[in-house]
């Protein structure tokens, strides 16, 4: 059995305003074309299939081109709804489309849907866990004491009988923790750890591989068979370094086996430090990549969005560094205004953005402003 493990797809997802849908459907061509080049039986997609409950019609149409290519190559697909996905919707015709070798998990009842695929070594059985909260696994198991994630998931799990030996593949969508070890984070994701949504991952022993989804960086964890495949594309700015992949797994008479094939986005997104002349300066011509400049410039600088669009006319916000210790202090700092003038506070202001005391020459630009704003009042 050779599958592709991918999870986290965000279809339709927006950063920072700009639309990935291109980028998502590049990505999807490069794993259509890896399916085919890997002669893979099955693709698994484990959540977060959509960004959004209601996602834009182009992301619908866009999963359907790639669900479809899929089938018409022959290849299964087992997918389950993420936190992020409408469990209903996803469901829609599931029954119906099972039939034609698209197995979906959206709404999870008191049973985990099972798959059984068969290959040269004999019959493999994939269960489907959508992501599920414990309040929810708790109205379906009354007689249960359920309080938190690990005890939904172990009483959804306690009723999914595996076969001896048949092997066995569970997908699921879950914060996923291993005792001693930390899981890579990043900010694309919407987890909370220290909460009562962690699962253990003792929960899944006994199963030959666990096709994860939830956290965006590919990784395993506890064993080398339990593994997160990570977003396909990268979309937050804490995932700049590092790159995507799929996660091709075999299985055979010698057990299991993962490799990470590389994924490279239409356009990549990266960050960019350093004085705003010198990043403009540095551009090798046009770049279409979507960035994120940190600017180290001490001075203040002239619309520093608008130059350097003109050489990254993707680039999704600028930060300052300088700024980064007032910002982190911003909600704690509260400052009695009452009684001071224009120019004191503007003063204030100055010295908490720029790190420095204004000059005589501002000084006297900024008097007469203010001068000209009061007269222009009165
Ligand atoms: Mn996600």
């Amino acid at each position: 059995m050779r599958f592709l493990h991918l999870s986290d797809l965000h279809l339709g997802k927006r950063v920072y305003g700009f639309s990935m849908l291109e980028e998502q459907m590049d990505a999807l061509l490069q794993i259509e074309r890896i399916a085919g080049d890997q002669e893979v039986d099955a693709v698994v997609v484990a959540g977060d299939i959509y960004d959004k409950g209601v996602p834009p019609t182009e992301a619908v149409e866009l999963l359907d081109r790639f669900w479809t290519h899929l089938l018409a190559m022959g290849v299964q697909v087992l997918a389950i709804s993420g936190n992020h996905d409408s469990a209903e919707r996803l469901s829609f015709a599931q029954d119906i489309l099972a039939a034609s070798g698209l197995h979906i998990a959206g709404v999870q009842g008191q049973a985990v849907r099972r798959v059984r695929l068969s290959d040269a070594w004999g019959p493999v059985d994939f269960f489907l866990l959508p992501f599920v909260k414990p309040a929810r696994v708790a109205s379906l198991y009354p007689q249960t004491q359920i309080a938190n994630a690990d005890d939904a998931v172990r009483a959804l799990l306690a009723g999914a009988q595996r076969e001896a030996g048949v092997r066995s593949v569970l997908i699921a969508h879950q914060l996923v923790l291993s005792p001693g070890e930390e899981v890579e984070r990043c900010d694309s994701e919407t987890v909370q750890i220290g909460g009562t949504d962690g699962v253990f991952v003792d929960a899944f022993d006994g199963f030959d591989y666990v096709a994860l989804g939830h956290l965006h960086r590919a990784q395993r964890v506890g064993r080398d068979t339990v593994r997160y495949a990570g977003s396909p594309l990268k979309y937050s700015f804490s995932e700049a370094r590092g790159n995507k992949s799929v996660t091709l797994v075999e299985m055979d008479a010698q057990g299991v086996r993962t490799r990470l094939l590389p994924l490279t986005p239409l356009r990549d997104l990266r960050d960019l430090r350093g004085p705003l002349q010198a990043l403009v300066e540095a551009a090798d011509g046009v770049s279409t990549d979507y960035v994120r400049a940190i600017l180290t410039d001490e001075d203040p600088v002239y619309d520093a969005i608008g130059q350097l669009r003109r050489v990254y006319p993707n680039v999704m916000t600028i930060e300052f560094e300088r700024n980064a210790p007032a910002q982190a202090c911003a909600a704690l700092h509260t400052v009695d205004v009452r009684g001071r003038s224009p120019m004191e506070l503007f003063e204030d202001f100055y010295l908490r953005q720029a790190g420095k005391a204004l000059g005589d020459e501002a000084r006297q630009a900024v008097q007469a402003a203010v001068d000209g704003a009061q007269e222009g009042e009165a």
